[in-house]
């Protein structure tokens, strides 16, 4: 009899911008995992570190995924993973070309618009320091330059891709953190508007406002009607 395949195990946490990444693609890709969510509330946020996470990523981060003996971290490492063992539907382009293009696209998602958003967290308390509306005004300068690129196509990279998902989830923490887009970018409204319609990103997104709302967090408007139950897809 040949031997079971081993189950996937990803570990993500409640709040984690950068695990919903990986939950998302798995989703898209029909893919078996186990959630395992780490410890993590509002107070000490990831302490204790899950021994797991610990073991594995140097870095003490989520998300980490363990599947037989390959044990990996980091959001953008997992897709690559995602994409070798589950080639369809394929989250990145076909040709080369593209597929630099779509990667770089994720890479500054994480790299470049997100650390703003990162000073923003420690910012909440004094909106109007000069570091806080200097962080604003970047990820304002960054949605502009996304609006251009967006243009009249449906995603940001060709098809739907994993660039999609991590623009998606930094815009997500950029609008929890007062950094929403706005009207100035209609275009990247409606992409928003694109993505928030996928069951896999209702799924995530939807399981993380219901979280903010237990803990009577405020939620950005456009992620109020995924805190309902009926965001979650029947299984
Ligand atoms: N570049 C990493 C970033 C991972 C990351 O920042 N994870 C956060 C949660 S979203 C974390 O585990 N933070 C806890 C800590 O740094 O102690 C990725 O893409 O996975």
């Amino acid at each position: 009899m040949p031997a079971k395949p081993p189950q996937m195990r990803l570990y993500s946490g409640p709040l984690s911008m950068f695990g919903a990444k990986a939950q998302i693609a798995a989703l898209e890709k029909g893919l078996a995992v186990e959630l395992v969510m780490v410890p993590f509330d509002m107070a000490r946020l990831y302490e204790p570190k899950h021994p797991d996470v610990l073991r594995i990523n140097p870095k003490k981060q989520v998300p980490v995924l363990i599947h037989g003996e390959v044990e990996i971290f980091d959001s953008s490492q997992i897709f690559e993973y995602f994409e070798d063992v589950q080639p369809e539907p394929a989250l990145w382009p076909g040709t080369p070309g593209a597929r630099a293009k779509a990667r770089l696209l994720e890479l500054k998602s994480d790299e470049v618009f997100f650390p703003p958003v990162i000073r923003l967290m420690g910012l909440q308390d004094r909106p109007d320091d000069p570091a806080a509306v200097a962080a604003r005004e970047a990820c304002a300068l960054y949605y502009a330059g996304m609006e251009r690129h967006l243009g009249d196509v449906d995603h940001l990279a060709g098809p739907y891709s994993f660039a999609d998902i991590a623009f998606y989830m930094a815009q997500l923490f950029a609008a929890r953190m007062g950094a929403p887009m706005t009207q100035a970018t209609p275009r990247l409204i409606e992409w928003r508007s694109r993505m928030t319609a996928r069951p896999a990103v209702r799924e995530v997104a939807g399981a993380m406002a219901r979280f903010l709302l237990s803990h009577q967090r405020p939620l950005p408007d456009f992620m109020k009607p995924l805190a309902m139950a009926d965001a979650r897809i029947p299984r």
